[in-house]
């Protein structure tokens, strides 16, 4: 394992110690789980139950204090794989994991499988000893035992899944992924308890995207640490643009499905527009409505004399515009029934062309309608999960593509005299590997040392949950809720699946309607707020602030 070059942040933050909730501090040894009330799952409850007869309705579990010296006595030996897109603070789960599983017993081992869950089927994993964590400890990326998005699914997959497991003689095994990955250790969690074996599967909730939460799972890791790593890129676009006043800037944001991190990122710098996916697909909004919103405001701000401006576009949009939408499924289906046949075919137009074929003509026409590019992207293979990759579809330049078109149209007709300059931009890898904020760094340690006390009381089909995350750190509440939980049943890669379902923005929840207040002033007056960098060292006011979103959430009032 190559040792990571140090620069002197890095060292210095090294020796930040996160702050343990209360609750953990004396070790697992001094904390009991105390059981709730059996659970459901969100929706298909039937058909979710039938799929994961042993797993499902599990209650949820909040640990308590109490003398559990016994879980401590037998050594274990625990895996743990990191899966999906990167998000800050990866390295301080596995930091908090290892700390865990040594506070209980000096001889358990943590064991992490290289290169995400393809590491568990090709048994690639190496342990992770005190001496190898210590220079990953409150850094940003996954690089100490990489990841990937292998999905775990087959049956010779799961056996030979199994096999490595038993082989290495691993009690248990922690997965560290977002919805889909946490689906895929709940399918694995399944799959060990109907074959009779005793090793428990914990997930970690990960990703920048915010999109896996509910009452036990506040946000996700990595949402914190990426939100404040775009604000900080859209505020000095703010204040270059501001300084030059002359481009508008169009900012597409990740976050694959949801508008969490477009709406996070909003609060923090006061965009002149900010897109939500969501509304768009509640107000069933065409592709030429969007644009023609846009239009009102770029002919409107050229009225006052401001040829310039900002606009925030989620990465996801696409696919919440009711006929793109239809599209984008239309083609998931095609490409999952003819793969044999695409397969065959080399270059990318012989594809495209094949495929036009097979959609009804209503959305063929629309494909062909679109940007040669865009369409070509809208074609690529989906992941192994049946999600089209929206972070490689360029809806920014789609828009400013259109945008472009209307307002020469309103320039003829007399209606616009403005400049219309575009510049655009693509915030996504930039904020996944960031050095972990205080928040995360804390929030991570605690999430996987909280995962070593389930993975001790022998919990299994759980998600590791640590809330209660607008108080202290000292404050947060511990514990773990089923997975099966948040299932639901939904259509991928051609075929009904149980999946954790996508926590979307809530139009009727407190962060949109504060936007919805306050959005209109954005647009005019030129509110724009520079974030600057995460601040690491100084007073707690700028060093341990949580997101907007949490605070807004959490019922408190933002200026
Ligand atoms: P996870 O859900 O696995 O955390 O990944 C989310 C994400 O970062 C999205 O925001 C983005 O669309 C996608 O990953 C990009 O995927 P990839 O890393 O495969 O390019």
């Amino acid at each position: 394992m190559p040792k990571c070059a140090c620069s002197e942040l890095q060292q210095e933050r090294g020796k930040f110690q996160p702050v343990l909730p209360s609750i953990l501090k004396k070790g697992p040894a001094f904390v009991k789980p105390k059981l709730g009330k059996a659970t459901k799952s969100v929706a298909d409850q039937a058909t979710v139950k039938k799929i994961f007869p042993n797993t499902y309705g599990l209650p949820a579990v909040s640990f308590v204090k109490g003398n559990n010296a016994a879980v401590c006595k037998k050594a274990v030996r625990v895996g743990v794989v990191l899966s999906g897109g990167q998000a800050p603070g990866g390295h301080n789960v596995i930091g908090g994991l290892l700390d865990g599983l040594k506070k209980a017993n000096a001889k358990n081992k943590l064991f992490g499988f290289l290169g995400g869950p393809s590491g568990i089927v090709d048994n690639k994993f190496v342990e992770i000893t005190p001496a190898l964590m210590k220079d990953y400890r409150n850094t940003g990326g996954f690089d100490l035992i990489q990841s990937g998005r292998t999905k775990i699914e087959t049956p010779e997959q799961l056996a030979a899944a199994k096999n490595n497991l038993l082989k290495n003689k691993m009690d248990a095994l922690v997965v560290v992924g977002g919805d889909d990955s946490n689906t895929n250790a709940c399918v694995i969690a399944e799959y060990l308890k109907q074959q009779g074996v005793d090793i428990s599967v914990i997930g970690v909730p990960k990703t920048i995207d915010g999109d896996l939460k509910n009452e036990h799972i506040e946000t996700s890791f990595g949402f914190d640490t990426a939100t404040k790593i775009y604000a900080e890129l859209v505020g000095n676009i703010e204040r270059d643009m501001n300084s030059a006043r002359k481009y508008w800037h169009f900012v597409r944001l990740m976050g694959r499905s949801a508008s969490h991190i477009t709406l996070e990122v909003a609060f923090k710098t006061h965009p002149n527009a900010v897109l939500i996916g969501e509304e768009v697909l509640a107000k069933k909004m065409t592709l030429g409505q969007v644009v023609n919103q846009l239009v009102d405001l770029i002919v409107k701000r050229a009225k006052a004399g401001k040829n310039y401006g900002i606009v925030l576009v989620p990465e996801g949009l696409i696919e919440f515009i009711p006929e793109m939408k239809e599209l984008i499924s239309a083609l998931n289906d095609a490409l999952a029934d003819h793969e044999a046949a695409l397969a065959k075919l080399s270059s990318l137009a012989e594809k495209k062309e094949f495929i036009l074929e097979k959609l009804p003509k209503k959305l063929a026409d629309l494909m062909k309608s679109l940007p040669a590019g865009i369409a070509s992207q809208l074609m690529l293979d989906r992941d192994p999960h049946g999600n089209v990759q929206v972070s490689l579809i360029e809806t920014e330049k789609l828009l400013v593509e259109m945008i472009k078109t209307r307002l020469a149209e309103l320039k003829k007709a007399g209606k616009y005299t403005g400049k219309f300059s575009a510049i655009t931009h693509f915030f996504g890898y930039e904020g996944r590997c960031g050095v972990p904020s205080t928040f995360d760094a804390n929030y991570t340690y605690a999430l996987g040392y909280n995962a070593a006390v389930l993975a001790l009381n022998k919990c299994t089909g759980y998600l590791s949950s640590v809330k209660n995350l607008t108080k202290k750190s000292q404050d947060w509440v511990c514990g773990g809720v089923p997975l099966t939980m948040m299932m639901n049943i939904e259509r991928r890669k051609g075929k009904e699946k149980p999946v954790i379902k996508k926590a979307l923005v809530e139009l009727k929840g407190k962060p949109f309607m504060h936007l919805a207040k306050v959005r209109a002033a954005w647009a005019t007056e030129d509110l724009f707020v520079f974030p600057g960098p995460i601040q690491f060292f100084g007073p707690a006011v700028v060093t341990d602030i949580t997101t907007v979103t949490l605070q807004l959430e959490a019922g408190k009032k933002i200026k």
